[in-house]
């Protein structure tokens, strides 16, 4: 794990100092911009880019690794400290976003009403949970110019590299050193302050990924990144981002859509405790928040001699774990009622929803799909776990672009299938996809809408756009211009991660 401390810049210099050359010009319109503003430059510029999925959906809240990259898309914040301890935010694209300012309160930092949505949000949850880690009770005040290129509500983490940013911007402007795990654990935490219990992946891969590569995500027992890059092939390995323009607001849906699945797969991870003789077992019963990865965990140690993070041992124990969960909850393919579970577990409706927090992230389900969600998650590491195989130890004897397609296709249809996270948009596109030459296709991010990412050979990746435009964005969105067809379907490579702030 790094723990490097993120370093600041302390001179105009290092801001041209030809390591960040590909940002200087947006940077310094962002500078210009802001010093129209507030009348004054900014002290820094924090970035942090959004990130794709490529394989391993749903599964980080549940412990699992997963295998993103960061993209080239980003948000830039610009940021100046203040004499009051008022916190003025405008945006680059004011008609769309407008301008808002709050003043510190020592009583909750500051309010966010999660009952609303709005951008604004974002930003706050990124500044309460700085000032808290800082336990401060005299912030500077601060001047921000937000500028953001990565597409809302697409599935591409344009809300996480936002809280990122906003943690990194608090911290400088308050002369706090901190670490990249700092703001990793710091933009987590924050950002579920707007109502969603969602997972670690895209703040950890905003902030720790490296250029050109992926990065192996692990979470449990504790946080651990690898990066790793594709192999190489003959066309090469190419990704295309493709947006399904159905606009899919996690916040939103949460009770029916996000909220709910982490709430199945926890309780679906009490029922296989139980199941497995494990609920007495002081590892078990004490955590919280309980995951199918812990499980994992408890149930083989001590039991298989691999070491415990050799490819063998993952794809040894999570089949035997997709084994036993088909057993468990194979007998209610259409789910369970509430009370089926509390039965089983032997304690009220009220305790399993004490357990899983349902008062603070509310759900509404007549029925738990407990054994569609537990195969996916299961699954669905395997899958994660072969994809990075693939890329590490490719030699002659495979095509990696067929075969790590496969396994994106195989995600696909356990989102669609067993996690129920697609939309008839998203799986129109992914087909027009494989016909139109992609190896691998599926939903990234949390789904119901938003983007695909596609595994396409180099050489065919301009027919493949030119296929998808003609056959999906003709026929469902005929009024797009090319311009505009530019920000929707886009091939990408591995961008970097949050940068430091610089000083300008
Ligand atoms: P998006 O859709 O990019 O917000 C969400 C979660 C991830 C992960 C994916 C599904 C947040 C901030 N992000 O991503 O942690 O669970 O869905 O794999 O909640
Ligand atoms: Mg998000």
């Amino acid at each position: 794990m790094s723990s490097d401390i993120v370093p600041l810049a302390t001179s105009a210099s290092d801001i041209y100092s030809g390591q960040f050359d590909e940002h200087q010009a947006r940077f310094q319109q962002l500078s210009e911009e802001f010093t129209r503003i507030y009348g004054t430059p900014p002290a820094y510029i924090a970035r942090a880019p959004g990130r794709v999925n490529i394989i391993g959906e749903h599964i980080d809240y549940c412990g699992m690794p997963v295998f993103p990259m960061a993209i080239e898309l980003d948000t830039l914040i610009a940021v100046a400290p203040t004499d009051t301890q008022e916190v003025r935010v405008a945006n680059t694209k004011h008609e769309k976003y407008s301008a808002f300012s709050f003043t510190y309160c020592e009583k909750d930092i500051v309010y966010i009403d999660s009952s609303v949505h709005s951008w604004a949000n974002y930003f706050k949850c990124g500044y309460k949970g700085a000032i808290e880690f800082l336990k401060i009770n005299n912030p500077k005040g601060m001047n921000c110019l937000l500028d953001g290129h990565v597409p809302t509500g697409a599935g591409l983490s344009s809300s996480s590299a936002m809280v990122s940013c906003v943690v990194l911007a608090t911290f400088n402007i308050n002369n706090a050193q901190l670490s990249k795990e700092d703001i990793v654990n710091i933009s987590v935490a924050s950002e579920r302050y707007v109502g969603v219990n969602g997972g670690g992946m895209d703040q950890t891969c905003s902030v720790m990924a490296q250029r050109s590569s992926a990065l192996f995500i692990e979470f449990s027992p504790k946080l651990n990144t690898t990066s790793v890059r594709f192999p190489k092939t003959d066309p090469e390995i190419s990704f295309v981002i493709a947006n399904t323009l159905v606009v899919s607001d996690k916040q939103v849906t949460a009770p029916v859509c996000y909220n709910l699945r982490v709430v199945e797969t926890r309780i679906a991870s009490l029922m296989l405790a139980k199941y497995l003789g494990l609920d007495k077992n002081p590892q078990i019963s004490n955590v919280d928040p309980l995951t199918m990865k812990i499980i994992m965990d408890v149930y083989f140690a001590n039991k298989d001699n691999h070491p415990s993070d050799s490819v063998d041992s993952w794809i040894f124990r999570l089949s035997e774990m997709l084994s036993h969960t088909q057993k468990l909850f194979s007998n209610k393919p259409d789910g369970y009622t509430w009370e089926e579970c509390a039965e089983y577990l032997n304690i009220t409706v009220e305790d399993i929803k004490n357990k899983v927090h349902v008062n603070k992230f509310p759900v509404r389900a007549e029925k738990l799909q407990l054994f569609k969600r537990s195969v996916h998650v299961y699954s669905e590491t395997l899958r994660v776990v072969k994809f990075r195989q693939i890329c590490e130890t490719a030699d002659a004897s495979i095509n990696p672009l067929i075969e790590l397609g496969k396994l994106m296709n195989e995600s696909q249809d356990s989102c669609n299938k067993l996690f129920d996270c697609s939309c008839e948009e998203l799986n129109e596109l992914c087909q027009i996809s494989i016909n139109a030459g992609a190896t691998g296709s599926r939903l990234t991010g949390a789904g119901w809408g938003g983007c695909t990412i596609s595994m396409v050979p180099s050489n065919k990746v301009d027919s493949f756009i030119q296929t998808v435009k003609s056959q999906y964005y003709a026929k469902h969105h005929p009024n797009l211009t090319e311009e505009q067809l530019e920000d929707v379907i886009f091939s990408t490579k591995p961008g970097n991660s949050l940068d430091s702030s610089y000083t300008v």
